[in-house]
């Protein structure tokens, strides 16, 4: 912070960074995995940082938890118990129960500092672990699946970026543990290392690991203009070869649709997987 402003610069993204503006700092503390900074800013309400890089801010975090939870849910006939890995701020998790299908939904992210300190000053995203039905299991996704086997319906992987504690949950490796925590007809999603103007290389390398384990891997995206670029992408993959995810399997009556969602629809559900051409090339092959 520099006068004011957040600015977020990394590697990552050479040569651009977002910056907000700040109006104070509610804390900032070093957590055992990386630092946590929380600001109230002067146009984006509540902002969620880590090691530098923006995690969520309020005014558009509904985009990227929205799609990233239900492009799952909805591609899956009847999900019922559902893992998050990461998603500490709780947003998926208040996304996932959104769908009656669900009886149990369990969190496991590495950051007790994250989960601790959004229930205290992100209540619209922590609201999530309120529910009945959520359980939280504090410790690394990857160790946490290594002894899951045929469990899962859904799971959605809302890792932070490829530098840092999330790094091993965008290797092959982590896809597998994924496949073999799934039950038949599982479905997950995962962070897909950020977005098609920055990381085509990344994506197309995700996208063929994906493809070796799952016999249906495809990448879709999301608008959301406090994350690099604007747009965030996902792997979306499923183990039954037959089930295209590009069509939502179940939707909600669009007056329910409304009522529970803000960007996501069965219309957008679709349109997420149609890319503009240099990316669809690139991940042809
Ligand atoms: N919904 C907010 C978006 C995130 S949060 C990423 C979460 O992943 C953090 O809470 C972090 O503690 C957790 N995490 C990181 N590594 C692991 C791990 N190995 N196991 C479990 N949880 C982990 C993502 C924002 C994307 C940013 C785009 N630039």
């Amino acid at each position: 912070i520099k006068d004011g402003w957040f600015r977020e610069i990394s590697e990552m993204w050479p040569g651009q960074a977002m910056t907000l503006k700040v109006n104070q700092v509610v804390c900032h503390e070093k957590s055992e995995y990386q630092d946590v900074l929380i600001f109230e800013s002067s146009d984006h309400g509540m902002v969620l940082v880590l090691d530098n890089v923006i995690q969520c801010t309020e005014r558009d975090e509904f985009s990227y938890q929205e799609m990233i939870t239900h492009l799952a849910m909805n591609a899956h006939p009847n999900p019922k118990k559902v893992l998050v890995i990461g998603g500490g701020d709780g947003g998926v998790l208040r996304e996932v129960v959104k769908h009656d299908t669900v009886e149990e939904a369990i969190l496991c992210d590495i950051d007790e500092a994250v989960i601790r300190l959004s229930k205290k000053y992100l209540p619209g995203m922590s609201v999530g672990f309120q529910h009945p039905k959520t359980k939280v299991h504090v410790g690394d996704g990857f160790k946490f699946l290594a002894d899951r086997k045929n469990e899962f319906d859904v799971i959605i992987t809302d890792s932070s970026d490829p530098e840092g504690p999330a790094e091993s949950l965008f290797q092959k490796p982590y896809f597998q543990l994924l496949h073999d925590a799934l039950k038949e007809g599982g479905v997950i999603t995962t962070q897909g290392s950020e977005n098609q103007w920055l990381h085509l290389a990344l994506i197309t390398k995700l996208k063929q690991d994906c493809k070796s384990v799952f016999p249906v891997a495809e990448y879709a995206y999301t608008t959301i203009p406090t994350y690099p670029s604007g747009q965030i992408g996902f792997m979306v993959c499923c183990k039954n070869p037959e089930v295209d995810v590009k069509k939502p399997l179940r939707s909600w009556p669009r007056e329910e649709e409304e009522k529970l969602c803000k960007y996501y629809s069965k219309e957008i559900h679709e349109a997420a997987f149609v890319l503009p051409t240099f990316a669809r090339k690139a991940l042809e092959v």
